[in-house]
């Protein structure tokens, strides 16, 4: 093996897990990740020569870069995403769960030789800002340059991290991830390397993470869904603090007092609607402070945003902050060296060069139904370039939480906004929150699919256990936030949306903020507190009383039917659901 850098880090914990994992997977060469810029250009320059980036005409798109996937290399895959905790049942019913013992066998003949012919990156990488105490390190081993190039972006990285780890190296998380796909000599490499055999495998006790087979968004970013949500909800579960799939928005009132929320949304659920308001990331770590205050910081630096559907009309706060210095991935290439995705204009291009490739034109599209950019493409942009993101957005210490916001996508049931009665039924609203599916398989479309929190595929642990933690936390707390659930994909009779979104949500997140601020009214509802008529803002929109009242309103047979649907949910997690839940359950029927 040749070594092109000199180790960066001088921990030797350090040194002997990258000689051992080296060992393992037979790299060509190591290289320490400094994260400079000089590296990063080297890098892009590295990867547009063998395929995998092309450059963007800078003039339009300064620093910006373009990939594309293989074809079966695209998202997340679930069904290849393992916690393989010591016990089945510490994983619980929702998560896939292996022996640990059979995986690491497992992992160990996938990965033996596997970086053949590539280059091991050493790559650290902190989620937060550097040194904070609500901060956690983690070290990613990848014969990937592109998780290099994305991780520069979605993390800090780099030197800085490696003189943490020097001081500290005990709370390090291992992640070893590997595109799966070693070269023979003088093979000749492909633009995108991936394997059709795919495992995104996580240790909760021993914080580990192996990724093998993706180069693709959350399989090879392991900061990201591997680390932030599925390892930090169960380290948040044993220190006391949530690992959530939220989104961190600070409202302003015309006094310049800004109210934080974090909300939940599980995913085609109004996150674009909101989006209107903040940009699209959507991981908090929330911890009490020393006053029992909940903190919340975002622990990404970077926005992995969907980029079917962003546009300057519908989010121009996410197309500023993705104009310079972004890579996307599987978009559409433009004649003129740019990019373009559905949604991004009205008007399309006369052509362009979809995301497989080939020629593709409005005629061509309106023909076979071709899409220009694939659904899951994505744009890998710096948070910094938001205009709107909050001055805040690095304190170390995080920003008060003050209001926990769920929503899901409901044609039926759920009124556009309520407020749950304390912080256990709010628990259970979180826990019992849910979307109808709209594209899946036949039979099911209009079924409510329920998403705990939005956290069924991120949760590192059992459900019924995070639950407890959820119920448990408020005991750590001296004031807790408010709960509330909004929807704004209500229909009338006539299967018309009640409410038009986007920037009339700030009506709803004002009525939040009043409630939490200052004792704003509202009126009791079997299900919880709603706003009257009269409590919400009607400045400048013409919404008659009686549509609002029909929004709002609480159908006692439709409740019937989805207090039913709580009850399947729980009868899945009966084995460790938390009795305050099924209490919570009792008083919502006895209510209704
Ligand atoms: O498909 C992927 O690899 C990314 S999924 C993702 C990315 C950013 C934010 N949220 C998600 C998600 O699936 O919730
Ligand atoms: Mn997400």
């Amino acid at each position: 093996m040749k070594s092109t850098s000199k180790p960066l880090s001088k921990n030797v914990h350090l040194l002997r897990w990258v000689k051992k994992m080296a060992e393992l997977c037979q790299p060509n060469a190591i290289h320490w990740v400094d994260g400079s810029q000089r590296e990063y250009n080297a890098l892009c320059a590295l990867m547009v020569k063998g395929g995998t980036f092309i450059k963007l005409n800078q003039k339009k798109w300064p620093g910006c870069h373009y990939a594309r996937s293989d074809a079966s290399d695209v998202a997340r895959v679930e069904d290849r995403t393992f916690i393989c905790s010591l016990s089945q049942e510490a994983a619980g019913p929702t998560n896939n769960w292996v022996n640990p013992y059979e995986m690491r066998k497992t992992l160990r003949g996938l990965f033996a030789g596997c970086m053949k012919g590539r280059t091991m990156y050493v790559l650290p990488y902190s989620m937060g800002p550097l040194g904070s105490p609500m901060s956690q390190i983690g070290v990613q081993l990848t014969d990937s340059a592109y998780a290099v190039a994305n991780m520069r972006i979605m993390a800090r990285i780099g030197q800085k991290v490696f003189d943490l780890i020097d001081k500290d190296f005990k709370r390090v998380v291992p992640c070893v991830h590997s595109v799966g796909a070693p070269l023979a000599r003088g093979q000749k490499d492909a633009a995108w390397p991936c394997n059709k055999e795919k495992y995104i495998v996580h240790f909760p006790e021993t914080r580990e993470i192996w990724s093998y087979g993706s180069g693709y968004g959350g399989n090879a970013l392991l900061g990201k869904k591997c680390f932030a949500l599925r390892i930090a909800s169960a380290m948040a579960r044993d220190e006391g603090w949530m690992a959530e799939h939220m989104l961190i928005l600070g409202v302003e009132n015309p006094q310049g007092k800004k109210t934080y929320v974090a909300a939940a949304f599980p995913s085609a659920c109004g996150k674009t609607n909101f989006a209107m308001l903040v940009p699209p990331d959507d991981i908090a770590w929330i911890k009490p402070d020393a006053n029992g205050r909940l903190r919340a910081i975002n622990p990404e630096a970077g926005f992995f945003g969907v980029a079917p559907g962003t546009g300057n009309s519908t989010n121009p706060n996410a197309m500023k902050a993705l104009a310079k210095n972004t890579i996307f991935p599987n978009v559409a290439l433009t004649p003129d060296g740019g990019v373009w995705w559905e949604g991004m204009t009205e008007t399309p291009p006369a052509e362009a060069i979809d995301w497989q490739g080939n020629r593709w034109t409005p005629d061509i599209a309106r023909k076979s139904g071709a899409k220009a950019a694939h659904p899951n493409a994505r744009f890998t942009a710096p948070a910094s370039q938001c205009p709107t993101i909050d001055p805040d957005w690095e304190k170390p210490d995080g920003v008060p939480i003050s209001a926990i916001i769920f929503g899901g996508r409901r044609a039926t049931t759920m009124p556009l906004v309520y407020q749950a009665f304390n912080w256990s039924s709010g628990v259970y609203v979180g826990a019992t929150m849910g979307s109808e599916m709209t594209a899946a398989a036949a039979g099911t479309i209009g079924k409510v699919r329920r998403d705990p929190m939005a956290m069924l595929p991120f949760c590192g642990y059992n459900m019924g256990d995070y639950f407890r933690h959820w119920i448990n936390m408020q005991r750590k707390l001296t004031e807790t936030p408010r709960i509330f659930h909004v929807n704004w994909f209500r229909k009338d009779k006539d299967g018309k949306f009640m409410w038009p979104g986007f920037s009339e949500n700030m009506r709803v997140l004002k009525w939040v903020v009043d409630r939490v601020r200052a004792g704003g009214r509202a009126k009791e509802t079997p299900i919880g507190w709603v706003p009257r008529y009269k409590d919400i803002d009607w400045t400048g929109m013409d919404f008659p009383e009686a549509k609002f009242e029909e929004l709002q309103a609480f159908d006692r047979a439709a409740w019937r039917a989805e207090v039913l649907g709580h009850e399947e949910l729980f009868l899945d997690l009966h084995a460790s659901l938390p009795k305050e839940l099924m209490f919570e359950r009792e008083l919502l029927i006895c209510r209704m």
